[in-house]
Order: C-alpha cells, then sequence, then structure tokens
C-alpha cells in the first residue's frame, strides 16, 4: 500500500495518508458526491491537517487531491469551491449545532452560526507553509476550488477528467486575492480576465498551454507522478527550498512576505556562531566578543 492512514484527527470530510516510502502527505477533500465543495467544517479540517503536515519535520512536500470517483454518477473533482447549500446571508455556515459552530475549537460567548469565508485562511496556510504544495486535480478546479489550485506551488492535472472553471462571477462571489491577481501572474492579465469574464471552462491541456498547470498525465499515473515528484522534491535540501518558496512568494507578498523571508533569515542566523556568542554574553553576564566575526563582502 502507497499510504497509510494518520488516524488521530476525526475527520469526517477530508482524508488524510502518509507515504508508506517517501516523506509526502496526501491531503484530499472527501465530498465527492458534491463534487467536493467545502463547508466550513471541510475548512477546519483542511487547517488542521496543514498545521500538522507543517510540524512534520520528514515531510518536504503535501499533495492536496480530491477523491473520487463519484458513487452518484461517475464524475471526479479537485474541488468546487464553497457548498453553496450551506452559504447564508454572510459567508458559509455550519450545519445546524452550536457545538458544530464551535468545531474550531474557538470557545467564545456568542456562539452564533456566523457565515465563514476561513477558506481564504488556508489559502494563506498554504501560501506560507514552508514546503512545497502540489494540487493534484483529478477532475473539476471551480470556483473557490480553482483558486485553491491557483496558489498551490504546483498543479499535476488528470489529462482525461481535469476541468478548470471559474464560476465565482454567476454566484455573487469573487476571489479578489490569489485567485484573481496571483492567477494573472501566472496566465497574464487577459487570460485571467477571460478566466473570471468569460467563464469557460477548460481542460487540463489547455490549462497547461495557459500556464497555471505544470502538468497533464493520464489519470491512471496522477497518484505515482505526484509521488514521484514529492520523491523529487525530498531529495532536495530543505533549507534550499524553504527559502525558494519563501522567495518566489515575496514580490507578491509585500511586507507580509518579507517577513516570513527574514525569519527564515533569523533562523540561519541564529545557527552561527556569531548570534550564539550574541546570546552567550547576555546568559554570561558579559560583553559579547564579535572580533573574530569578518564583516562580510
Ligand atoms: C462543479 C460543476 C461545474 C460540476 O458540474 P457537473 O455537471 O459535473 O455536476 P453537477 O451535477 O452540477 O454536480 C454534481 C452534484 O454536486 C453538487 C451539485 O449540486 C450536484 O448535486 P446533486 O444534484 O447530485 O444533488 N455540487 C457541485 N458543486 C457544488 C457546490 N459548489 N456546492 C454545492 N453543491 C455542489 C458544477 O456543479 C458547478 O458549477 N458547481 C458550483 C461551483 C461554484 O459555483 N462554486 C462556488 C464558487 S464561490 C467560492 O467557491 C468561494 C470563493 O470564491 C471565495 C470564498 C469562498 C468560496
Amino acid at each position: 500500500e502507497r499510504w497509510t492512514a494518520i488516524d488521530r484527527f476525526d475527520f469526517t470530510d477530508i482524508t488524510y495518508h502518509r507515504s508508506t516510502d517517501t516523506g509526502a502527505v496526501r491531503i484530499a477533500f472527501d465530498r465527492p458526491e458534491k463534487r467536493n465543495a467545502f463547508r466550513p467544517e471541510t475548512v477546519d479540517e483542511l487547517a488542521t491537517a496543514l498545521d500538522h503536515a507543517k510540524r512534520q519535520t520528514d515531510v518536504g512536500c503535501v499533495l492536496l487531491t480530491g477523491n473520487g470517483p463519484s458513487e452518484k454518477d461517475g464524475g471526479w473533482a479537485f474541488c468546487s469551491g464553497g457548498d453553496q447549500s450551506i452559504r447564508g446571508e454572510s459567508g458559509y455556515e455550519y450545519s445546524g449545532s452550536e457545538e458544530a459552530a464551535e468545531s474550531d475549537g474557538v470557545e467564545d460567548d456568542a456562539p452564533e452560526n456566523v457565515g465563514r469565508l476561513h477558506i481564504l485562511e488556508v489559502q494563506r496556510q498554504i501560501r506560507h507553509i514552508p514546503k512545497p504544495v502540489v494540487a493534484v486535480v483529478p477532475g473539476w478546479a471551480v470556483g473557490g476550488g480553482h483558486s485553491l489550485h491557483v496558489v498551490c506551488d504546483l498543479t499535476l492535472a488528470s489529462e482525461e477528467h481535469a476541468k478548470f472553471l471559474q464560476t465565482d462571477p454567476d454566484v455573487g462571489s469573487f476571489d479578489g486575492g490569489f485567485g484573481s491577481a496571483y492567477l494573472a501572474r501566472q496566465v497574464g492579465q487577459k487570460k485571467a480576465r477571460e478566466v473570471f469574464f468569460l467563464g469557460k471552462t477548460y481542460d487540463a491541456a489547455e490549462a497547461a498551454d495557459m500556464g497555471m498547470v505544470n502538468d497533464v498525465v493520464p489519470h491512471e499515473d496522477l497518484e505515482d507522478t505526484a509521488i514521484e515528484w514529492a520523491e523529487r522534491m525530498n531529495e532536495k535540501s530543505p533549507t534550499a527550498m524553504r527559502m525558494l518558496k519563501y522567495a518566489f512568494n515575496l514580490d507578491s507578498d509585500g511586507m507580509v512576505g518579507q517577513q516570513v523571508f527574514a525569519g527564515e533569515a533569523t533562523r540561519l542566523a541564529y545557527m552561527t556562531d556569531e548570534a550564539q556568542e550574541g546570546r552567550d554574553a547576555f546568559n554570561e553576564g558579559r560583553d559579547p566578543d564579535f572580533d573574530d566575526v569578518p564583516w562580510h563582502y
């Protein structure tokens, strides 16, 4: 078996696996009868799995995908965005009870079922997790699901079943962040505007030609290829990969991008004798001695 279930969480809307032979995890939407649309519970679970994946120091790659096919009609999906059937007045609502509304782990005094849009927080998690995230697209990537593939570091698509579509303006929604502006950096302004304004459906080959998909493979080879990519990336220097991801992010992340990149520079500096002399001098109540440290140029 290629995957081992990580069963410490009680997930209902996603599945979460660890590769048996390489440092990769597989997070999959598991609502195939709804084309893997997400509801707030799904988003909470994604956030938990991504946070766990971030903390695994022997995991160098996250594969984000969608389970399928649908038992109802055989359709495949990566993710069809927000579940429109539980969309309330101000966002996506937890199904039913106050208890469900607390499933994000936040206990507060006003457990009202307010509409959530916290898939945007998950986008930022994907953006900032210090390892590559690959969107493995077995079928539809639509609306907020399309935006998720855009924000991933790489996209691998099924030749037969992957389809890319932006329906945001059909349902009165708009991802004005990574889903559109970052897409424009990938495919250019005219194409990105076409994706949203005309709402055409693109197959995997067209999406690759546009520059928003890295590779297209036969459906039956999708997971093997994803694992191969993960193996390739896992062989590389973790520090170099992390710095590169944050370097690529920097010019579209503004001050936050600078802060994230600078944090990693600080981590590297902490590992030097120079920084450790500063720490030791403070702890020993003496002046630091940086005399032997060259002013590099
Ligand atoms: C995904 C798509 C294109 C698939 O079409 P097709 O023809 O292959 O399947 P069908 O029959 O439309 O869908 C199969 C079942 O899945 C449900 C459908 O209602 C249907 O259910 P049954 O009739 O079998 O009971 N389904 C599919 N997508 C769903 C969804 N998003 N919510 C609830 N149920 C869904 C086609 O289904 C489609 O266009 N879906 C809607 C895509 C969409 O508009 N998504 C929301 C965009 S806004 C967003 O995601 C968002 C954001 O942009 C920013 C923040 C937060 C969210």
